[in-house]
């Protein structure tokens, strides 16, 4: 008898239980009511007189130490450290973070990267604070041309010479002196103009630059690239109207305007009553420019345009205050989802 009480201390010490099956296996083995231990206390009553009080002793510890085991497992495996059992309630629902959403400005970003990466344009980027050679000089502005008053910015006190980005033309540039034509990219990014702020302008707003500089690009490549953006981006039925414009860095120049989305040519206060809104300009690479950078313009050509991400989010959601997209106001900007 005292060897098997042995035994079994050993077990109902080190006995293996890592779930509640296990749990409630470990209980029936050897505390339920034919469980080892009762069967032993039933056997005591065969234990002869004189040993009887020290066996019953050590019967009494196996169970007390059998009784302890069982209640720290259930109380641990029941994610409690005091041996209350908690119980967790598994059905609960978890609690509701909001991860917010992306910015507007993001969603258009990205639609505009989706819908040229899918005619062969990569994505380039480059510095926003940039020297007057790539921001202004290489892209054949004139010194003291109006050209450069109309995109007036933030200088750099102590070196003139150094400036916020008024475009994101300077990644293209930059782009051509590294890397020989074919040249099929798009660049989006942050640019600045010394602007007061109101409903209709800002100090910084974010473009989309394009260009595709390879040998025979003409106007048509142009034209036929910038209708397929268009029908993508505003709907199958939109057209689009070239008005002759002047950009120092493309020559001839055009201003791309889409048929107003929202009446179609009936006249409202998106268009004006027009029946056109604009919404990028446009033209081919002046061969200064191609020069500028490296390129011989008499073996290559190519179209380039740019757009305000700003202005296509205005027309796509319908807003009409700039200043909105910059002020973190969460009731504004938790109102966007992707429109495809
Ligand atoms: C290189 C050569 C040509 C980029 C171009 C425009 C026309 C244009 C405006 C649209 C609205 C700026 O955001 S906006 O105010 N952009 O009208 N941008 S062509 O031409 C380039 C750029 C780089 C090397």
């Amino acid at each position: 008898m005292k060897e098997q009480i042995l035994q079994l201390e050993r077990e109902v010490r080190e006995a293996p239980v890592g779930n509640a099956q296990e749990l409630e296996a470990y209980r029936i083995k050897y505390l339920s009511r034919k469980g080892l231990i009762p069967e032993l206390f039933e056997e005591l009553k065969k234990v002869p007189a004189d040993q009887k009080r020290e066996v019953g002793q050590a019967l009494n510890q196996l169970k007390n130490l059998a009784e302890g085991r069982l209640k720290e497992l259930t109380a641990s495996l029941e994610g409690s450290t005091n041996g209350q059992a908690q119980k967790l309630d598994l059905t609960l629902p978890v609690n509701q973070y909001a991860i917010g959403n992306q910015h507007p400005i993001s969603l258009t970003r990205y639609r505009i990267i989706q819908i040229f990466e899918r005619l062969g344009f990569n994505v380039s980027d480059g510095p926003e604070i940039e020297t007057d050679w790539y921001n202004f000089t290489a892209l054949n502005f004139p010194e003291n041309h109006p050209a450069r008053e109309m995109q007036d910015t933030f200088f750099i006190e102590k070196n003139p010479d150094v400036l916020l980005r008024t475009h994101t033309s300077n990644v293209q540039i930059r782009l051509l002196e590294k890397q020989k034509p074919p040249v099929r990219s798009i660049m989006p990014g942050r640019v600045y103009r010394n602007e007061a702020i109101s409903a209709r302008a800002h100090c910084f707003f974010h473009q989309v630059e394009g260009l595709y500089v390879d040998r025979n690009v003409g106007f048509a490549d142009l034209k036929q690239t910038l209708y397929h953006f268009a029908k993508e981006m505003f709907g199958a039925d939109t057209k689009i109207r070239l008005r002759p414009s002047y950009f120092p860095f493309t020559e001839p120049s055009a201003e791309i305007d889409i048929s107003c989305f929202i009446c179609h040519g009936k006249g409202c206060n998106v268009c004006k009553h027009s029946g056109w809104v604009e919404i990028a300009g446009s033209g081919m690479v002046h061969p200064n420019v191609l020069k500028n950078s490296g390129v011989d313009p008499q073996e290559f050509t190519g179209f380039a345009f740019g757009m305000g991400i700003e202005r296509i989010t205005m027309l796509r959601y319908g807003i009409n205050d700039l200043r909105l997209f910059s002020e973190n106001d969460v009731r504004f900007l938790r109102q966007f989802k992707p429109v495809m």
